[in-house]
């Protein structure tokens, strides 16, 4: 049978679909999958949620006829192993299937490249690479955790026209206007992490949820190296209805005055991590952190932290994105709120270059979104 030619829509519409499970899948990828035959789609689907169908699986299952001699176009490798879900490899042999176009290649060392192998050996024609730079672009996160195990980091902090994120006598509220905040919100439901400093539960008393409707609230992670947290603030009354992490020096875990209460946060349901000191000793150190949100599958984190904080995983190299969003406001001033503290970086060519910007507007604020090149 002759095969139609390749059509890029088809794996558009793919990478359409994956995008509609964004935040509900980590830490699996997000996968879109169409069916198409005789140059008519007859299935498509996505992974919807972690732990459940993978995107050909829900691809096939939406099928009113048979597959025989189709075309699937699928954003990622399909895998072929026995997961959380069975393999796709098996699912698209059994449904006669006789092309794959697959776009981004799987790392995952339980897939990577044996996928496309088991479809070939089956008969199948395979295609890799296609479009691929459009399917990778939806799964950063994937990519990184996967090989890495552990978290993708993002930064994001919101400063005025002349480079301040608060004013001297620290005012922020609020640089930026509604709707750039309320994009906020659609990113702290992407990531599967929100990270603060104890400084901003001190100040602010905030609950990190995420407040736009179908959105999902991230796992809140507070670093308090000295276990600083109030037992009466928002985030830990709300520990029951969503996860709360306080990390805090190891010392703090282990049998010394301080025990108590961790035993008091734990018994509120709050989770308290042990993390090493970083070189200095007085705080955590960043890597040990990130390994430790790792080992509890924790795949990403937004980092809405104030200038201590953004320096510390800059200085760490463990910054893979940062989101500036720039108001339409200037306060001038003499105090240092600025968005990244001391880094002791001297000469312009030691800065931390930050790569592929995009730029988006929101009302009068601008968000210029950056990936982190010298990791
Ligand atoms: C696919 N299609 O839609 C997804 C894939 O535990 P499991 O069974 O859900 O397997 C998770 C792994 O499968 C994940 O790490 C990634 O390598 C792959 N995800 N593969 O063929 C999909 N979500
Ligand atoms: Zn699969």
């Amino acid at each position: 049978m002759n095969k139609e030619l390749l059509d890029p829509s088809y794996m558009r519409r793919a990478i359409e679909l994956a995008l509609t499970a964004k935040g509900h899948t980590n830490p699996n990828p997000l996968v879109g999958a169409v069916i198409v035959k005789d140059g008519r789609v007859i299935g498509e689907g996505c992974h919807q949620k972690y732990g459940d169908l993978h995107a050909e699986r829900n691809a096939i299952k939406s099928l009113n006829e048979s597959a025989e001699g189709a075309t699937i176009y699928v954003t990622l490798e399909p895998c072929c192993h026995y997961g959380k879900q069975p393999p796709c490899t098996l699912a698209i042999v059994e449904a006669g299937i006789s092309r794959v176009v697959i776009g981004s290649r799987d790392p995952n060392p339980l897939v990577s490249g044996k996928g496309t192998a088991y479809l070939r050996e089956h008969g199948i024609e395979v295609i890799e690479d296609y479009l691929r730079d459009e399917c990778d672009e939806i799964n950063p996160v994937f990519f990184h955790y996967i090989s890495r195990k552990e978290p993708y980091v993002a930064l994001k902090y919101a400063m005025t026209a002349d480079g301040r994120i608060a004013t001297d006598k620290g005012s922020s509220k609020w640089i930026t206007g509604e709707s750039a905040r309320s994009y906020v919100h659609e990113l702290r439901s992407t990531y599967t992490g929100i990270l603060a400093g104890i400084g901003t539960v001190l100040a602010d008393d905030p609950l990190l949820t995420c407040r736009i409707p179908g959105g999902r609230n991230p796992v809140r992670i507070v670093m308090d190296s000295h276990l600083n947290i109030p037992l009466d603030c928002n985030l830990v009354k709300t520990a029951d209805q969503g996860t709360v992490i306080v990390a805090c020096l190891d010392e703090y875990t282990k049998g010394n005055d301080q025990i108590s209460k961790v035993e008091k946060l734990k018994s509120l349901g709050v989770q308290v991590l042990g993390i090493s000191p970083d070189s200095k000793g007085e705080h955590i150190c960043v890597k040990d952190l990130l390994k430790k949100l790792g080992n509890i599958q924790i795949d990403g984190i937004l980092v809405e932290g104030g200038k201590h904080i953004n320096a510390a995983f800059l200085s760490a190299g463990k910054v893979n994105k940062i989101y500036t969003f720039v108001g339409n406001k200037i306060v001038g001033g003499k105090g240092a709120f600025t968005p990244v503290d001391e880094m002791g970086i001297e000469e312009m060519k030691d800065s931390v270059e930050l790569s592929n910007p995009k730029v988006r507007t929101f009302d009068t604020d601008i968000l210029i979104e950056y990936d982190v090149e010298n990791l």
